[in-house]
């Protein structure tokens, strides 16, 4: 074949490749694939959310957009998901901020020790400010975050020896943590001993005793059922945390213009809706918890945070986050150094 032939053969195969692509998807495939990540139990609202959210996707777009989901860190752990994020392996993802600030530094700031006082401070700034400029940040690492944030909630911290009821119970204490800077400066604080352990691998840490405690939302803890292998739990609230729904940015600016707003309007819908949940399941939970056995210490939390102004940790921060950052989370909740 003369090159100039080989070229034109070239060209033809590849002008009719689209055509024969359409041609070789099954009848009752869909246009668009995609898979839908996280972290969460199969019964975690989140989870089952998720699900709603993607029947309702797909109904909406007449089969043109299947999402198929995969919960309970079935792709791997939060850090192994968030890469394949960014390469495209997954299109869809739900990530703690703080997890996500190993990416993009000023998504961890809604982790600021004791910096939202209730719900509605935490709602009125994500949904707010705060929110809008999170995910500027993230849409300048290729990545898309959904308007609306899906709760996990407020931490507390569970142990399986000694029962934590003052800042000082926590020296020396071996505590896992998400992998993530703040939440590891936050235990450093305190002067806690914290080692950065994906939540794939908690409930076999605590049960091994690589570690003494962890923190998370009641919810969590009764549901990924770490009772089981803990004693204690201390009510700290030391820092609300919440999951950014993540598309992948190729992915999701592929998806023609109608179907991306079906996408974002269901993902969103279904975001509030867990919400609500967790809202419900938080005044059940601890007797729940109580019942199974957990004990269950009231904290004084202004000594807690007077621990960590002490140790420096919002002065630190507030230099990491820098003015525009800190400036708008006290925008929202006041004064906080
Ligand atoms: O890893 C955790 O502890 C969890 C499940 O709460 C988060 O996703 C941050």
């Amino acid at each position: 074949m003369t090159p100039l032939r080989r070229r034109a053969v070239l060209a033809a195969s590849a002008a009719a490749l689209p055509l024969f692509a359409l041609r070789s998807r099954p009848a009752n495939a869909a246009e668009f694939s995609f898979k839908l990540a996280n972290n969460s139990p199969l019964t975690h609202p989140q989870t089952v959310r998720q699900l709603e959210a993607v029947a309702r996707i797909k109904e909406a777009t007449g089969g043109r957009v299947e999402i198929q989901v995969f919960p309970n860190n079935q792709l791997g752990s939060d850090t192994d998901m968030l890469s394949q994020l960014r390469s495209g392996a997954i299109d869809y993802f739900t990530l703690s901020g703080l997890i996500l600030a190993t990416l993009v530094p000023a998504a961890s700031i809604n982790g600021i020790g004791f910096a939202f006082k209730d719900y509605d401070a935490v709602w009125k700034a994500m949904d707010g400010s705060l929110g809008a400029f999170v995910r500027g940040e993230i849409g300048k690492r290729g990545l898309v975050a959904m308007d609306k944030m899906w709760d996990n909630g407020y931490r507390q911290i569970t142990s399986s020896t000694r029962a934590i009821r003052g800042p000082d119970d926590l020296k020396g204490f071996k505590i896992r943590v998400p992998v993530s800077p703040l939440w590891t400066s936050m235990f450093e604080a305190f002067g806690a001993a914290p080692a950065s352990i994906n939540f794939s691998e908690v409930y076999s840490a605590l049960q091994t005793k690589i570690v003494e405690g962890q923190e998370n939302p009641l919810s969590l803890i009764q549901i990924a059922k770490l009772y089981e292998v803990q004693k204690y739990v201390s009510m700290t609230g030391h820092m609300w945390d919440g999951f950014w729904m993540l598309a992948n940015k190729r992915s999701f600016s592929n998806l023609p213009h109608d179907l991306q707003e079906i996408v974002a309007r269901e993902l969103n819908r279904s975001a509030l809706d867990e919400r609500a949940d967790i809202a419900k399941l938080n005044d059940s939970v601890a007797a729940d918890l109580k019942a199974k056995g957990l004990e269950f210490i009231e904290v004084d939390k202004p000594a807690f945070r007077a621990t960590l102004r002490k140790a420096g940790f919002y002065a630190d921060w507030k230099k990491k986050f820098g003015d525009q950052a800190w400036g708008i989370l006290e925008g929202e909740v006041g004064v906080l150094t």
